[in-house]
């Protein structure tokens, strides 16, 4: 009783005299601080153009050898992604996971192509709630999940805007082209041939949901950040008539702002926007660890910020998607962190 009182009156003369605080010469008092931080909170809201999202989770691991990455929507959750992303001003609902098949449970199929039937099953589930999402007003915020569930993604949205006679641009971040196909891929991991799917060379199950293909036209297709890439696809990417890949090279020699500026650009003529796939494995693994398939010589904290921020800036983004984020060899949740980081400054989040 005695010790509340001494501590109230310690906090009502602290506040009084400001002038000889008795802690820290710089720390103003603490009810001192309340109305500058709301400020700083309002300035912040008014910055970002409010928006719905609907967050979407695709727990499906069956395109990859390496297990763990059907925990990444898990994952990004624990980190905050709902109450970070309304911090900033936006409206935030959480339309759970789509229902996806346990390895453990089916046959792999065929080598050349594992698990195909599942993963088109899924992603043809996931597409239809991302063309839900959108037909609701929402802005689809995908967590994945190995990249496979980019050709329910894309689909999905591309759907949306065919349905308008729009057609959409794709900006693809990743350290790989994922534009194998069964004739080409040397492991028949589906999560190596997502693009391939969208680009319309194949798998056709997988590229043909919602009967149309190809999902964007390769004028408005953009690779950024790619490091790792097989012969075979090096041909499929010409097959495909992607002219725009902005290889780690590009972005060291000619930095992150001018490469992205010049993606947006292509991805954003004559479309309606353009998705943003994020394989978290863009980042080198010193930042992001917890991946599918770490590479060395990725996009540093700041580069990837930078294209995020950049984004945001040119208002022009349908939808969302961060992929192969593998907490079961990730650091305390690191990498999980960082995709909700990345989030908020493709949604808009400003330094100042
Ligand atoms: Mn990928």
């Amino acid at each position: 009783m005695e010790n509340q009182s001494n501590e109230n009156l310690e906090l009502r003369s602290h506040s009084e005299d400001v002038g000889t605080p008795k802690g820290s010469p710089v720390a103003p008092p603490a009810d001192a601080q309340l109305p500058k931080k709301r400020a700083t909170d309002r300035r912040q809201i008014a910055s970002v153009a409010a928006k719905k999202i609907r967050v979407i989770g695709v727990p499906l691991d069956l395109g990859q050898s390496r297990r763990g990455v059907d925990m990444g929507p898990s994952a990004v959750r624990v980190a905050g992604l709902e109450a970070r992303l309304e911090a900033l001003g936006h409206v935030v609902e959480d339309g759970g996971n789509i229902t996806v098949a346990l390895a453990e449970t089916k046959k792999s199929g065929d080598p050349a192509a594992k698990y195909l039937k599942e993963i088109t099953a899924t992603c043809t589930k996931h597409a239809e709630q991302v063309l839900k999402a959108l037909e609701s007003g929402f802005v689809p915020l995908v967590l994945g999940g190995d990249h496979s569930v980019a050709a329910g993604t894309v689909s999905g949205v591309a759907e949306f805007h065919r349905r308008q006679d729009k057609k959409i641009g794709l900006i693809w971040i990743d350290a790989h082209s994922d534009i194998n196909t069964p004739d080409t891929s040397p492991s028949g991991n589906v999560h190596g041939m997502p693009l391939a799917a969208i680009m319309g060379l194949g798998p056709a199950e997988l590229g043909n949901i919602f009967n149309f293909s190809p999902k964007v036209l390769p004028e408005n297709t953009v690779i950024i950040g790619v490091r790792d890439i097989d012969q075979t696809e090096k041909d499929n990417i010409r097959r495909a008539g992607i002219t725009e890949v902005y290889t780690m090279r590009d972005i060291d020699e000619r930095g992150m702002r001018t490469v992205i500026e010049e993606a947006l650009r292509t991805a954003g003529r004559g479309t309606a926007g353009y998705h943003v796939s994020l394989d978290m494995d863009w980042i080198d693994p010193e930042d992001a660890p917890g991946v599918g398939t770490p590479v060395r010589g990725g996009a540093t904290y700041r580069e990837a910020h930078l294209a995020m921020e950049i984004i945001a800036d040119h208002g022009r983004m349908t939808s969302f998607e961060i992929v192969e984020v593998n907490p079961v060899i990730d650091e305390h949740n690191r990498t999980a962190d960082l995709a909700v980081e990345l989030a908020m400054s493709a949604f808009g989040k400003k330094i100042l």
